[in-house]
């Protein structure tokens, strides 16, 4: 037998402790047709009480609630209580978890049979013997070790590139778990283990990331197939990922970019990743970029509390705009952006999307750390850009009474302001703004591009690859391209937005000591326009021209978005009137994210401002349109 010619028999005797390295990565179970994950390693051990060896007939794994009441007493009128504030606290909790239940701190005592509602309990008081336990729902085998329950939910809209799981060790992997019949699953704990602290304030809180940042031990994509697999994983977090972990929030995936952060539309471009789905209104509306997924996963999906997006030209508020969400530009230079691809450093800033806005100030202050002041004088006077007089539309009306409502609160004027002709103005011998910066962002962004991640790429990938060159979606390819062949330069575009900025902070939101910042401004975000996914759109070109949408790269100002309302439209596809998102944009001087912050706060506590909700509507919910029908199971 030739397996004699390659191994003595010497050889072999050394092989089987090499044989026997099977490892658990975890267990995929389901529980009343819900899914969970259960972590590879238990948190704790009890000694289990002969009474419960039986419940270990069909399976491996029982699941177990753990109360912490805080009393040693404990009734089972006390376990319907606590068990209906689980059902309200928490989406990983069910009533299938009380088959056994856990009293810790309870008087030791014999496992009991309790009857709660139509559930029989076991209850069991005896010690843990390894770990502490958080309240919740757990598994527990037969040896006694517990381990967490991990909710999986089905990733329905396509918002993630991949799914995350902690390794204990400040590293990360992707989830090695699946639901049956579903494609992505992405794994939540529940939200009953964490305490929020004022060292973990964001304790349990669930995050994705958009896949240009860096997260040990996880590949990075950048919306690029080649990229993905040219490089091997991260060995380091980037900086905005590790203070919202060092806080207590939970990665539970990397989200969908368009390629290098680039503005990409469906359906002709997003080659080599597809487009998140919006949620909103028919479904089929595009998502806005490059923060694609953390907003279209913000807006379809309950269980995630705040994505961490990036925005360069527009790429956190645009998806907060089209999905009716928060969504923050930050001041440029709040946060290092290490270990982050960059489009412009120049431009590049790291913000927050969410649904509620006191998750995401509460997000913000731990990502910004000390670079953020929370202050809340408020500017008593108001300018605003191109907004409606006359209420023409739904969405017309929502903007004036908005407009009209932050006045009266803040007892302030509110003035129109013309940004063309009053640069013109204060500086008739300058060119007009339309030329001054009209090509200046497609500049900064490709031309810094170029140099930072185009090159080292293609010669990487060359170097692997006899000299041949990796693929590129067609709308980076087109910039890159024009911005090499371009004779204008970074300085230049530099010394341009300089003089805008200079002038924009000296005549438009000016610093002030009282307030932050003399005024705040004010523009329409969203009207709840159309951009069907399924049209076949024009070549791409140069992301040209001026706008509102750029003046808080070019001031280094923060622009943060809030939802308003919606607006219906006659949907070509469903053929039914559906609605979508009315959004308003907030900017104020540089430095002033934390009076932002509060002020949105208050706005919406004394109720001009909602909490957006998730699904098809952010005003009123409901289930997602081409989801409708799917049981619970799903994860929906
Ligand atoms: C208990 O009964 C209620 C009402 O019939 C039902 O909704 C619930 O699913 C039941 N719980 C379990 C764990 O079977
Ligand atoms: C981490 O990765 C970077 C980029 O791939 C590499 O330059 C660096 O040497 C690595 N550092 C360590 C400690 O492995
Ligand atoms: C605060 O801003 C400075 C200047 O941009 C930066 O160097 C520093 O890293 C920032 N702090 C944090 C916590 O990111
Ligand atoms: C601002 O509006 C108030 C009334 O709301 C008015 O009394 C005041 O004169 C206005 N101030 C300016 C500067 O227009
Ligand atoms: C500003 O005024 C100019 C000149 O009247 C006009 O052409 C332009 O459309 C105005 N811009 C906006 C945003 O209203
Ligand atoms: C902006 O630049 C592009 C490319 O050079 C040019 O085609 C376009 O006409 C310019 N627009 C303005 C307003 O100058
Ligand atoms: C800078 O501004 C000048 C007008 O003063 C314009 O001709 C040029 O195209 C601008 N260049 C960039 C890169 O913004
Ligand atoms: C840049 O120049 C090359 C060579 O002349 C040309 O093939 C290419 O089309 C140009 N790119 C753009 C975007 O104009
Ligand atoms: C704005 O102007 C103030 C006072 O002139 C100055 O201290 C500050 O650095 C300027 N900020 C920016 C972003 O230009
Ligand atoms: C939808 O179409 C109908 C029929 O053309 C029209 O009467 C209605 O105003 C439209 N609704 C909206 C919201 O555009
Ligand atoms: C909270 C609040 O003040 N909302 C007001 C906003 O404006 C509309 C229209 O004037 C009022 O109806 C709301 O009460």
């Amino acid at each position: 037998m030739r397996l004699y010619e390659f191994f003595s028999i010497g050889a072999l005797a050394s092989l089987p402790s090499v044989f026997a390295a099977v490892s658990s990565t975890g267990y995929t179970v389901s529980l009343t047709d819900i899914s969970y994950f259960i972590p590879p390693k238990p948190v704790g051990k009890i000694s289990i009480p002969e009474s419960l060896s039986d419940k270990f007939s069909n399976g491996p794994f029982v699941p177990l609630t753990v109360f912490t009441p805080g009393t040693t007493t404990f009734t089972a009128a006390d376990i319907s209580t606590l068990t209906a504030q689980y059902l309200a606290a928490d989406d990983v909790f069910q009533e299938g978890f009380l088959e056994v239940i856990y009293v810790e701190g309870a008087a030791s005592g014999a496992s009991t049979e309790v009857t709660v509602g139509n559930i029989s309990s076991t209850v069991i008081t005896s010690g843990v013997t390894e770990g502490s336990l958080n309240p919740g729902p757990y598994f527990i085998n037969a040896a006694g070790d517990i381990f967490e329950a991990w909710r999986l939910y089905s990733d329905t809209n396509g918002a993630f590139t991949e799914s995350a799981m902690s390794n204990g060790d400040g590293s990360y992997s992707v989830l090695p778990a699946g639901i049956l019949g579903q494609k992505l699953a992405i794994a939540v704990p529940s939200r009953l283990y964490f305490t929020k602290t004022d060292t973990k304030p964001l304790a349990g809180l669930r995050f994705g990331i958009k896949d240009i940042y860096d997260v040990k031990g996880l590949r990075r994509s950048n919306g690029n197939r080649a990229w993905y697999w040219l490089y091997p994983p991260a060995n380091a977090t980037a900086t905005p990922v590790q203070n919202l972990i060092d806080a207590g929030a939970v990665i539970v995936g990397k989200m969908i970019t368009s390629q290098f952060a680039n503005g990409e539309t469906a359906t002709a471009d997003w080659v080599d990743y597809h487009e998140s789905f919006n949620p909103r209104g028919d479904g089929y509306q595009d998502t806005s970029s490059s923060s694609a997924g953390g907003g279209a996963g913000t807006a379809a999906y309950g269980w995630l509390d705040v994505s961490l997006g990036s925005d360069t030209g527009g790429s956190v508020r645009g998806p907060a705009q089209v999905q009716g969400l928060y969504g923050n530009r930050p001041s440029h230079g709040i946060v290092s952006l290490e270990h982050t691809m960059p489009l412009s450093p120049v431009l590049d800033t790291s913000g927050l999307i969410a649904r509620d806005p006191l998750i995401w100030k509460a997000a913000a202050k731990a990502m910004y750390k000390d670079n953020i002041t929370f202050t809340s004088e408020y500017p008593s006077s108001i300018t605003t850009l191109s907004w409606p007089t006359s209420a023409d539309t739904v969405a017309d009306q929502l903007l004036l009474d908005f407009l009209a409502n932050v006045t009266t609160f803040l007892r302030a004027n509110a003035t129109a302001l013309n940004i063309s002709t009053s640069w013109t103005h204060d500086n008739p011998s300058l060119p007009p703004l339309e030329d001054l910066l009209n090509i200046t962002y497609p500049i900064l962004i490709s031309q810094q591009q170029i140099p930072l991640v185009r090159d080292p790429f293609y010669a990487d990938y060359a170097a692997l690859h006899d000299g041949r060159r990796p693929f590129v979606d067609p709308v980076p390819l087109l910039r890159w391209s024009w911005a090499q062949n371009s004779s204008a330069t970074v300085p230049e575009a530099i010394a341009n937005k300089t003089l805008f900025m200079s002038w924009f902070n000296s005549s438009v939101l000016t610093p002030s000591a009282s307030t932050c910042s003399s005024s705040l401004l004010m523009y329409v975000g969203s009207i709840g326009s159309t951009v069907y996914r399924n049209i076949y759109l024009s070549d791409p070109v140069p992301p040209y021209g001026f706008g509102e949408w750029s003046l808080s790269g070019f001031a280094e100002a923060p622009d943060f978005v809030v939802p308003i309302g919606e607006a219906p439209y006659n949907s070509t596809v469903t053929g039914h009137v559906e609605y979508l998102p009315v959004t308003v944009d907030f900017m104020a001087a540089k430095g002033c994210d934390g009076m932002l912050f509060e002020l949105i706060e208050d706005l919406h506590r004394v109720g001009i401002l909602k909490t957006a909700l998730p699904g098809r509507s952010g005003v009123s919910g409901g289930e997602i349109l081409f989801r409708r029908g799917m049981g619970m199971g799903m994860g929906v």
